[in-house]
Order: C-alpha cells, then sequence, then structure tokens
C-alpha cells in the first residue's frame, strides 16, 4: 500500500488519469491525498470532482482558494450567471450541488502522526504548532459546515487583517486563517502575509520570509505537503515538500510518495489550461495559484 500526495489539479482530469496510470495507482490498496484546488481553469472540473469523490475514502483532499470560490459562487449562482465556464459546467450539473456540498465538507488541514506528514493547501502561520493549526481548521472547517454557511463563504473574502492573531475574533479570525491555509507565500515573523508575492523566493520584499522559513516559527511535529505555489514548483527543505508543479500552466502534474524518503513523480501536462487571477484576492492582484 503506498500514499500520494497529489499537486494542485485544477480541473486537468485527463492529466490526472495520465498520473495514476503513471503511478499505477489502485483504489483498493492505495491512498491519494490531494492539496486542493481540485477545480478552476483546467476545464474538466466537474469529471475531476466526481472522480475524486467517488474514490471514497481512497482519497482525501484539503481545502484551497480556487475549491472555497466554486463553493461560493454557488451560494450567489442564482442571482447572476457564472462567467467561468469551467465553473459553470460544476454549478450546473444535475449533481453540482452534490459535489459541491462534497466540497464544503473537506477540512483545511489533514494530519497523519502515524505516517508522519502533515497537508494543507498553502500554508501554516509561523505562530502556529500544528496542534494550534488543527484547532484554527477545526473552527473554520465548523463554520463552514454549520447553518451561517454562506455568510462566511460571502465574507472570506480580502486581505484582511493581513494575518492571524489569537486576539483576533469572529469572522476576521476565519477570514486570517482561511488567508494562512489557503493563499499564503510569504509572511514577516508576525505572520503578516503579503499577498503581492507570489514568485520565486529571493524576489519577495524585505522583511517578508516563504512562510516555512519565518524567522522564530513553532516547531512542526510533521512534515508538511503544499500546493498553491506553482512558482516554488518541486521543493523540498525545511520539512516542507511542494508539489504545485503549474500543471494547468501546461507544466506537470506531481505526486510526492509519503514514505521516510518522500519520492516525486511527475507527468507532463495532457491539455491547455486558461489564465485567472486568484478569486479570494479582492482587489484581483493576479495573485493566481
Ligand atoms: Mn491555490
Amino acid at each position: 500500500m503506498s500514499t500520494y500526495a497529489i499537486g494542485d489539479v485544477q480541473g486537468c482530469y485527463d492529466t490526472l488519469c495520465r498520473l495514476l496510470e503513471h503511478l499505477r495507482f489502485d483504489p483498493a490498496a492505495d491512498r491519494l491525498w490531494f492539496t486542493g484546488d481540485l477545480v478552476n481553469r483546467g476545464g474538466q472540473s466537474l469529471e475531476t470532482l466526481r472522480f475524486i469523490r467517488g474514490l471514497g475514502d481512497s482519497a482525501l483532499a484539503v481545502l484551497g482558494n480556487h475549491d472555497l470560490h466554486l463553493i461560493a459562487e454557488s451560494v450567489k449562482a442564482t442571482e447572476r450567471r457564472q462567467k467561468n465556464l469551467d465553473l459553470r459546467r460544476v454549478l450546473e450539473a444535475d449533481d453540482g450541488a452534490e459535489l459541491i456540498d462534497w466540497l464544503r465538507q473537506r477540512p483545511l488541514l489533514h494530519m497523519d502522526k502515524e505516517l508522519g506528514f502533515a497537508m494543507v493547501h498553502a500554508g501554516l502561520s509561523p505562530q502556529w504548532t500544528l496542534d494550534r493549526a488543527r484547532i484554527e481548521a477545526e473552527r473554520v472547517e465548523k463554520e463552514l459546515r454549520g447553518k451561517d454557511y454562506k455568510n462566511v463563504l460571502l465574507r472570506m473574502y480580502g486581505d484582511r487583517p493581513r494575518g492571524w492573531s489569537r486576539r483576533l475574533k469572529g469572522l476576521d479570525r476565519t477570514r486570517a486563517a482561511i488567508n494562512a491555509f489557503t493563499r499564503m507565500r510569504y509572511c514577516d515573523p508576525r505572520g503578516q502575509i503579503s499577498f503581492e508575492a507570489k514568485g520565486t523566493p529571493g524576489t519577495q520584499p524585505a522583511g517578508f520570509y516563504p512562510w516555512f522559513e519565518a524567522p522564530g516559527h513553532k516547531p512542526r511535529s510533521c512534515r508538511v505537503v503544499i500546493g498553491h505555489w506553482s512558482a516554488l514548483g518541486r521543493f523540498q527543505g525545511m520539512g516542507v515538500f511542494g508539489v504545485d508543479t503549474g500543471c494547468v500552466w501546461g507544466g506537470k502534474l506531481t505526486a510526492l510518495k509519503l514514505q521516510s524518503e518522500p519520492e516525486f513523480i511527475a507527468v507532463d501536462c495532457a491539455q491547455p489550461g486558461s489564465t485567472d487571477a486568484d478569486p479570494l484576492a479582492k482587489d484581483d492582484m493576479g495573485d493566481s495559484d
């Protein structure tokens, strides 16, 4: 039995099938982890959701910013026609509501202490141990599954507050946690996020660090798999493994075999993608992963 963590699929279903063939994935024996952003831009978001949901207990996925955006669009869908064709196919499918409901129940953080790995879409605040991260994730997950979820989804957008703090309450705390889990790349030692910086390490503004290198960050008891950061690409360092290799941009779809010496396995993108900015950035700053 093997467990593979797969990077951002973003609706590239054909490429996912190609990767799983390459891995000789056996749903009866193997397990798949997905770093989130299952949907948007690739053109086959509907097929991707159907397939991964259909895997049942053989697959688990954490929420990414594009997944949250789709769920939020479903809340608004009755008010205006969806312009994004890939997302519209999900919203208008007979099983669309069921798929989105399933997506809404996904966690923000997955941790398997026995395996020694955790997974989030983007990052962890430097103030969080993994146990603290789990508490913050569960708090937001409960809101997304609760009866006020529409309000939470409609008010999660935006870059303020710029970082998580234990003093934050209510929706500010929710938004700060969502931004860390699903959008962060660079932050300062206090966990204040630079939403503008999205390039390779070394290109960020002074005083900001890749979140996993922020000075004074809390210790992390598991290795952490992330997606979201296609400019970082295939990455291994500081106990972090990056597996977003920009499939939807014509790059590769990458799997990481989770074992004591993790192994990267990738296939080329099988389809062209399109371009869209980060949907959770209220002012559309081109934060694209
Ligand atoms: Mn993302």
